[in-house]
């Protein structure tokens, strides 16, 4: 990680240099933002995000530029969330839940069958925006935009019928929530970022994982494994943060052209999610992953893991998770 922080010097500082070569030294150089993300130039965050910064720019006649840095290239994705806080850089991509650690708030998009459904999540999304906002502004970090993963299901390596066809399967995890998950469903939880999923199969790391169909046809599970079970147990949704001192430091314009770019990526993400989950699920079908949902068995013991979850994630977040939870009840009344 530290080894990559040259990178981001070097990538400015010839950024800057051929700006101010164009521009010949007359007007004042355009900001130049470098934005890292996690996830890979395939995955439809990336392609949102690159069309947010494609839109900024226009907007702002190029004074603001964002440069996007996909796939963890220039900040791991442990790494991203604090090196905007820290100012390393303006502007990043992550998943929400990452940041469960610091408060359980932002992990209630990971609460299986709490949200499953994309109606759900935006209503859920609605009900919490503002405190996870609050949350983050208390950081000096503005939320600019969210926006959901496809529901989430069970990858395996064989067919998965009864409950204990998952007992002692060492299962890959993404965040706190789909460890505990594993765990819950007799599994054995091991955390692997996207970009390293294919080896961690391949060598036998792990032999299940649970994401989206967006990431199965990313990362080409076909490859490795040969069943996928469309379980639809939440919906977790990558967040874009900008750092409060470099957005103040925009002139007005600019400041507004991010603005209405990010309401336009949230817009646009969450279609695009939608669309992903039925493009991504035929893909799977036509690489030769048998695409099934949760037999009865399988079903009652995942509905009862997500009422458990979800009773342990109320006592954790305490008054601002009864908050939400009640605001998201309203919303279903
Ligand atoms: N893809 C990401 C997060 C959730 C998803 O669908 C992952 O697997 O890490």
């Amino acid at each position: 990680m530290t080894a990559r922080i040259p990178l981001l010097s070097l990538t400015s500082a010839a950024a800057i240099g051929l700006s101010l070569a164009t521009l010949g030294g007359t007007a004042q150089a355009a900001t130049e933002w470098n934005m890292p993300t996690p996830y890979g130039d395939t995955t439809f965050h990336t392609v949102n995000i690159r069309e947010f910064a494609d839109d900024v720019r226009e907007a702002t006649d190029g004074e603001l530029d964002i440069t996007v840095h996909s796939n963890g290239s220039l900040i791991g994705h442990a790494e991203i969330k604090n090196s905007v806080r820290r100012g390393i850089v303006p502007i990043g991509e992550l998943i929400m839940s990452r940041l469960a650690n610091e408060n359980p708030i932002f992990e209630v998009d990971s609460v299986p069958y709490l949200a499953s459904s994309y109606e759900d999540a935006e209503a859920l999304w609605e009900a919490s925006r503002e405190v996870i906002a609050e949350e983050l502004a208390e950081q000096r970090l503005r939320l600019l935009f969210a926006v959901p993963w496809p529901p989430q299901g069970i990858y395996t390596q064989q067919a998965l019928e009864a409950p204990d066809d998952l007992e002692n399967l060492s299962m890959r995890a993404y965040n706190t929530a789909s460890e505990r998950f594993a765990q819950l469903v007799g599994a054995v939880p091991t955390q692997v970022e996207v970009p390293d999923i294919p080896t961690a199969f391949s060598t036998g790391r792990v032999g299940a994982m649970i994401t989206s169909p967006a990431t199965g046809a990313d990362t080409k599970a076909w490859d490795y494994l040969s069943h996928f079970n469309h379980a639809q147990l939440w919906l977790p949704k990558n967040m874009v943060i900008v750092s409060e001192k470099a957005f103040s430091r925009l002139d007005e314009a600019s400041q507004q052209a991010v603005l209405e770019a990010a309401e336009a990526a949230e817009t646009r993400g969450w279609e695009m999610s939608r669309q992903e989950t039925a493009d991504a699920l035929a893909v799977l079908e036509e690489n030769g992953i048998a695409v099934s949902e949760p037999a009865p068995e399988l079903a009652t013991l995942l509905e009862e893991v997500g009422a458990t979850m979800t009773e342990e994630w109320a006592g954790r977040a305490g008054d601002q998770g009864a908050a939400i939870l009640e605001a998201y009840e309203a919303t279903r009344d």
